[in-house]
């Protein structure tokens, strides 16, 4: 009976620790914390009731007298922790956006137990299999109205990972480190700095196993992490954890799915190469970019267009001159005839004039409002703008029509896809905004405008009891006027009462969902594909992400990599990529052709670059042309190998991307290696990293491993890989492997890729077998009709193909190659229809 190990309630007093860590929050150490009572357990979890010791200690505001702790246990690897006030009814995120998770009943066998003390009140959460304390609260908890203080000890120097969206090594720093939580619009995405996206998870390594941290919370907040503590420091909300047991990070990145919601699957052409600009000037510019990709033989599966197509920068609009309709509808119809794609960026923020979006938002009522009950107003792009409240009940519906008005596909642009922007939201107006109408809305995109307000007019909005706009505990918001400063006023109210102070961090997932529904309304049965730039936690059940504004560098080039692991191994947005050779300054022709590279190996692939900067499209230089054709060529080849792993990820949450601890978790050589990474489970990435350099170190733990461009044998441990020319790129695949292999030579897109044959290459690992997985399907369906799934197994000579073969494709496997041992290099002149179960030498 399981229940009676359930907690183990531990009587002791023990004084709280007096140490004050230099990288944590001060003052918190005179805090009594809580004593618990009227603990009582069930065969499902335990509820205690929290009183404050003594008066508290009052560091940023009252005290809460009392509290309500609940325990339930969900699932036998993961617990529920929630301390909440009893009485006043506190913030939680919303269930229309994050559904809580079920709890599954009947639990035989926990791995994962919570232990409290009493008093002072703490607790534990600890792991029963490896029966280490995989969570230990130090110093007392504050609970204050606008802050919530609650710190944990960590191993000493600990392997942490995520707590995002930041430009941090993927392994975080150990000492004296704040991650700050508050999305905003981040030009640049600066170091040490809060940027687009809010991701309260973290995975934490050890070489007894990992295990997972989800704080279920929105609102701001600061995690200090400093020698062996992390600490959360929170203004408002409630304490809603999730814990995960693990033990290995692959189960730990499934567990976080249970709670957040599977990835969504996408459609198999947004895996295609993309290529955007903000400054393509007209609609025949765009055309040139087409046919110049064409000519150049590099193939080109989606064009984009950012706002330049808008008539005054008002979203839903045309410019009449330079983005003609009758040119725009001939385009997108030339692009669909030869299988290519078109996607056009719209931002959240609508032009407050008098044009059709903008009334018929009024008309519907869905605009936020300000404190005086008119429209809230901002400063975009196009000027004065007012944005959709995506609580309201309306908003979805206005939303899904002004996309089947304006996306039109009889009438209109007949885009395939979204790109959202600016939604963290962002605005130009500078806080307080008294005058948006004297606001520049000119400038470079995305920087810094000039002031229209002072400092001293910051408390001027405050509202009574709750400090909405700048509340005691300031988080290290990376902006100068607060909350507030540059993105709607942190004092508004939304239609179904939640407050923005609250809810902010969830503006760009609500339009994500938003937008996901008006595609899927356009569209009924295909997958959405959209992308967005703010995201917070579940984003990945719906939407993918770009990595924001970064800059044409090689600190950004190489950063780009921990970006790509955060948002697909931790985050469970699978499908991420940062803006190819970068999208502010100008970029290079070396940092582009590796670049070029480098992202065909990320999921999604776009090139992408700012107004003003020099073209950096892959055919204005022969090495980047080259690298294109190559690296394109190879991701086509793995094309279906990938899909199979992303299909993979939307069904178990098993990553589609990782670091190679995930593979190797006890070779702590590779913990903080963010430089390489496994794409699929069965390819590792090693891009050169430096500086025109056409070296690398790298570094393959202990496994059999090949060369994938030459097909032959390499040594694990370390090695420098030297004449790496700038069109190529190192890719290692581990023993143990079966990959199939698309014959995509020369296919210009993925429709093409889809109906060459393929090649199925076997790598046995140490044990001298292999498998590996083909998925297929149509490639768009929600809810496809057939789907193939096989798994293809070697050992002793002989191949099986197993599984189920639903779906339909001309496509064959045409050859069989096994590397190494006695056959190596052997290729059997074998052809099979995947249709049927197979068994046979090879
Ligand atoms: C901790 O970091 C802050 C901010 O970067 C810095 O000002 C301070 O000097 C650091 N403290 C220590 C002890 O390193
Ligand atoms: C950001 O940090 C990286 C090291 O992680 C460093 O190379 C780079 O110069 C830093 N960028 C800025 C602008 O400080
Ligand atoms: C297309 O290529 C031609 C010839 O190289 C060049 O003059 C033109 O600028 C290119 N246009 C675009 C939009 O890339
Ligand atoms: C929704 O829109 C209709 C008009 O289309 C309006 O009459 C109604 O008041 C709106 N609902 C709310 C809650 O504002
Ligand atoms: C990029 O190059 C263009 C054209 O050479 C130049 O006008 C611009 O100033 C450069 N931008 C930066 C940020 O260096
Ligand atoms: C690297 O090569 C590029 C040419 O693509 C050149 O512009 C740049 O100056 C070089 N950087 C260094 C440090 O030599
Ligand atoms: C070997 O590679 C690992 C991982 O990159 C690195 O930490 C270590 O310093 C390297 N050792 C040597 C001797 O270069
Ligand atoms: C290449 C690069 O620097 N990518 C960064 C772009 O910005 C995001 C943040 O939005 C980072 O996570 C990426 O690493």
């Amino acid at each position: 009976m399981w229940g009676s190990k359930l907690t183990s309630v531990l009587l002791a007093v023990t004084a709280l620790s007096p140490q004050v860590l230099a990288g944590l929050t001060p003052g918190t150490e005179k805090c009594q914390g809580y004593a618990a009572s009227n603990v009582k357990k069930s065969i499902s979890g335990l509820t205690a009731d929290l009183s404050l010791n003594g008066n508290g200690c009052a560091i940023y505001g009252s005290d809460l007298k009392s509290l309500k702790l609940e325990v339930n246990y969900e699932t036998n690897e993961r617990i529920h922790v929630k301390i909440s006030d009893p009485k006043d009814k506190r913030y939680e995120v919303p269930e229309i956006t994050i559904p809580r998770p079920a709890a599954e009943k009947g639990l035989k066998n926990p791995d994962i137990i919570f232990n409290i003390q009493q008093n002072p009140f703490a607790f534990s959460i600890s792991r029963r299999s490896t029966g280490e304390k995989i969570f230990e609260t130090t110093g007392a908890l504050v609970f204050e109205d606008q802050y919530i203080r609650l710190a944990t000890k960590t191993a000493q120097n600990p392997n942490i990972y995520g707590l995002g969206e930041h430009t941090e090594p993927f392994k975080l720093p150990s000492t004296n480190f704040t991650r700050t939580l508050w999305n905003r619009d981040s030009f640049g995405v600066p170091n040490n700095s809060n940027l687009y996206g809010s991701h309260p998870v973290y995975f934490e390594h050890r070489k007894t196993g990992t295990h997972g941290v989800f704080l279920l919370n929105s609102n701001g907040m600061d995690i200090k992490i400093d020698n062996g503590v992390l600490e959360y420091n929170i203004i408002g909300g409630v304490l809603d954890f999730y814990f995960m047991a693990g033990p290995t990070a692959e189960n730990v990145a499934a567990q976080y799915t249970q709670i957040v919601g599977l990835p969504a699957m996408h459609a198999y052409w947004g895996l295609g190469s993309h290529q955007c600009r903000w400054g393509y000037k007209t609609a025949d510019e765009v055309a040139g970019v087409i046919a110049n990709y064409s000519a150049a033989g590099i193939p080109l599966e989606t064009m984009w267009t950012d706002i330049d197509y808008m008539d005054g920068h008002r979203v839903f609009s045309l410019d009449p001159k330079n983005f003609p309709l009758d040119k725009m509808r001939s385009i997108v119809s030339d692009l669909h005839k030869k299988e290519q794609k078109y996607i056009m960026m719209i931002d959240p923020a609508v032009a407050y004039q008098p044009y059709p979006s903008f009334e018929r938002g009024v008309a519907d009522n869905v605009f936020l409002k300000d404190t005086d009950g008119s429209i809230f107003k901002g400063v975009v792009w196009p000027g004065i703008t007012a944005f959709p409240d995506w609580f309201h009940p309306n908003t979805s519906a206005y939303w899904t029509k002004e996309m089947e008005i304006f996306f039109n596909a009889e009438t209109g642009v007949d885009i395939d896809g979204s790109w959202i922007d600016m939604n963290e939201p962002a605005n130009f107006c500078r806080y307080p905004c008294n005058n948006p109408e004297n606001t520049p809305n000119t400038g470079t995109k995305r920087r810094s405008l000039p002031m229209s307000s002072a400092l001293g007019q910051l408390a001027t909005r405050q509202t009574t009891g709750k400090n909405y706009i700048s509340p005691p505990y300031a988080i290290h918001n990376d902006i100068e006027f607060g909350l507030s400063d540059r993105t709607v006023h942190t004092d508004v109210v939304h239609e179904n009462g939640l407050i923005e102070y609250d809810v902010h961090n969830l503006y760009g997932t609500s339009m994500s969902t938003a937008t996901y529904d008006a595609l899927k309304a356009r569209r009924p049965g295909k997958r959405p594909f959209v992308i967005t730039r703010s995201t917070f936690a579940g984003a990945g059940h719906r939407v993918g992400k770009w990595l924001g504004d970064n800059l044409s560098t090689w600190h950004h080039y190489r950063n780009s990599i921990s970006g790509v692991l955060q948002f697909n191994s931790i985050y469970q947005v699978p499908m991420v990529g940062a803006d190819v050779c970068g999208f502010g300054d100008n970029t290079t022709s070396t940092l582009c052709a590796r670049w070029t590279s480098l992202g065909a190996f990320t999921p999604f692939y776009r090139n992408h670059n700012i107004e003003g900067a020099v073209p950096q499209e892959p055919y204005r230089w022969p090495v980047v042309a080259s690298a294109a054709r190559k690296a394109i060529g190879v991701r086509y080849q793995l094309l279906d190998y990938f899909y199979t792993a992303l299909w993979k990820q939307s069904q178990t949450g098993v990553p589609s991307v990782q670091p190679l601890w995930f593979q190797y978790p006890k070779d702590n050589k590779v913990w903080g290696m963010d430089l390489q990474f496994l794409y699929g489970p069965s390819v590792v990435v090693a891009p050169v990293t430096n500086e025109n350099s056409t070296s690398v170190d790298i570094y393959l733990p202990d496994d059999i491993w090949y060369d994938y461009h030459t097909q032959s044998p390499v040594k694990s441990g370390n090695q420098t890989l030297t004449n790496v020319n700038f069109d190529e790129i190192p890719l290692f695949i581990r023993g143990g492997s079966i990959l199939p292999i698309r014959k995509a030579e020369g296919a210009m897109t993925t429709a093409e890729v889809r109906r060459r044959d393929f090649e199925l290459l076997i790598v046995p690992g140490k044990d001298g077998k292999a498998s590996g997985e083909l998925y297929l399907d149509d490639g768009e369906s929600i809810t496809p009709s057939a789907v193939t799934h096989v798994t293809f197994q070697y050992g002793n000579g002989r191949l099986k193909v197993q599984g189920k073969f639903g779906y339909k494709t001309s496509a064959k496997i045409t050859a069989v190659k096994v590397l190494g041992g006695l056959r190596s290099l052997k290729q059997k002149k074998l052809a099979f229809a995947i249709e049927k179960t197979l068994d046979v030498l090879v």
